[in-house]
């Protein structure tokens, strides 16, 4: 646990120290084909999904919704898709995004019971003239459209928010996307960014939100611009932890606007956590919020508030390679 006094040291050092020059920071070179990064340990076998699709020479878009179904559905997991915690009032509601390079973009927020809202959201994308839609008009769309309603909470879920209603006390927990070591079932959002063999980028983002949440709560990864963004010209980032922050600071488009400028995905990503340390440094005690971009060349950089974060990176030459994010801060604050 990190102390006070090392907490106020980064604090007091976080400004000067997060405007390290770029060649501070380790960079994945760049991609000679394609290539995509997934959020958190379970973004090995999302990016297994999507590879599929790239190494076939397929798109971009195709292989982020592949490598999002996957987590969806193959893998149950507390926070994503049909095993996912409910809210407080025990409804299980799902968000999602997904963003091609060229624009365009759909999302769907707090849905229920569809089990790959991804799907739903790349069909706003493609069949409606929306970007999102919410609730029982997502669902309604999603039904209109061939999805089938699944009732997606699971007794293993519904146990966990009994055992949380004992004390009804609404506390994200950082990086429980990690849960304890070997288990593959607690995770978190994922976010997924490709480059298919043309050059084209895209993304998708998948979660549950925050167990625990009030009803009606929406977080950042069905924002487009908040927990996702993608522009073929610069490059595309997404973000994992405590939405609201992202929210406040229209994030992942924020670090696509930083390499916009010029700087690395690593810097840019390292940049956009001094953002949110500036604007509520008190907060950024307590939670974790993180950023994952690549960029048009297939450099890949990552950031985190707090020790923790780790993406998986795939292509032709690295097939399931985790790699651990640089944060601001050592070590976890509790
Ligand atoms: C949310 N950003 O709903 C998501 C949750 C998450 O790691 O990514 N947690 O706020």
């Amino acid at each position: 646990m990190t102390n006070r006094r090392t907490f106020l040291r980064a604090t007091s050092l976080a400004l000067p120290a997060l405007a390290m020059a770029d060649s501070a920071f380790p960079k994945t070179p760049a991609a000679r084909g394609p290539r995509v990064v997934s959020t958190w340990d379970f973004g090995i076998g999302a990016n297994h999904a999507a590879w599929t699709v790239l190494d076939k020479g397929g798109t971009a878009l195709d292989a982020v919704e592949a490598g999002a179904r996957w987590v969806e559905s193959e893998l149950c997991n507390p926070t994503v898709g049909h095993c996912g915690n409910p809210d407080r009032d025990g409804v299980l509601t799902l968000d999602a995004s997904i963003m091609d390079g060229d624009g365009r973009c759909g999302a769907v927020a707090a849905i229920e019971d569809i089990a790959h809202p991804i799907s739903v959201a790349r069909a706003v994308m493609e069949k409606s003239p929306h970007v999102l839609l919410a609730g029982a008009g997502a669902q309604q769309f999603a039904l209109q459209n061939g999805f089938e309603k699944t009732p997606l909470l699971t007794d293993t879920a519904r146990q966990a928010w009994r055992e949380w209603l004992k004390t009804s006390q609404y506390q994200p927990q950082m990086n429980i996307e990690r849960g304890q070591p070997g288990d593959a079932r607690n995770h978190d959002t994922l976010g997924i960014l490709a480059l298919d063999a043309k050059g084209h980028l895209a993304g998708a983002c998948t979660t549950s939100g925050m167990a625990f949440k009030l009803h009606g709560r929406v977080g950042d990864s069905p924002i487009i611009g908040a927990g996702l963004y993608v522009d073929n010209e610069v490059g595309a980032a997404t973000a994992s932890g405590v939405g609201e922050e992202m929210l406040r600071n229209a994030a992942s488009f924020l670090v696509v606007e930083f390499m916009r400028q010029g700087h690395s995905p690593a810097q840019a990503c390292r940049m956009a956590i001094a953002r949110v340390v500036h604007k509520r440094p008190d907060a950024s005690k307590h939670l974790q919020v993180c950023f994952l971009a690549m960029n048009k060349e297939g450099e890949v950089g990552a950031s985190a508030l707090h020790k923790g974060f780790v993406y998986a990176i795939c292509d032709a030459k690295k097939q399931d390679a985790l790699l651990d994010a640089q944060s601001v801060y050592a070590s976890e604050q509790k």
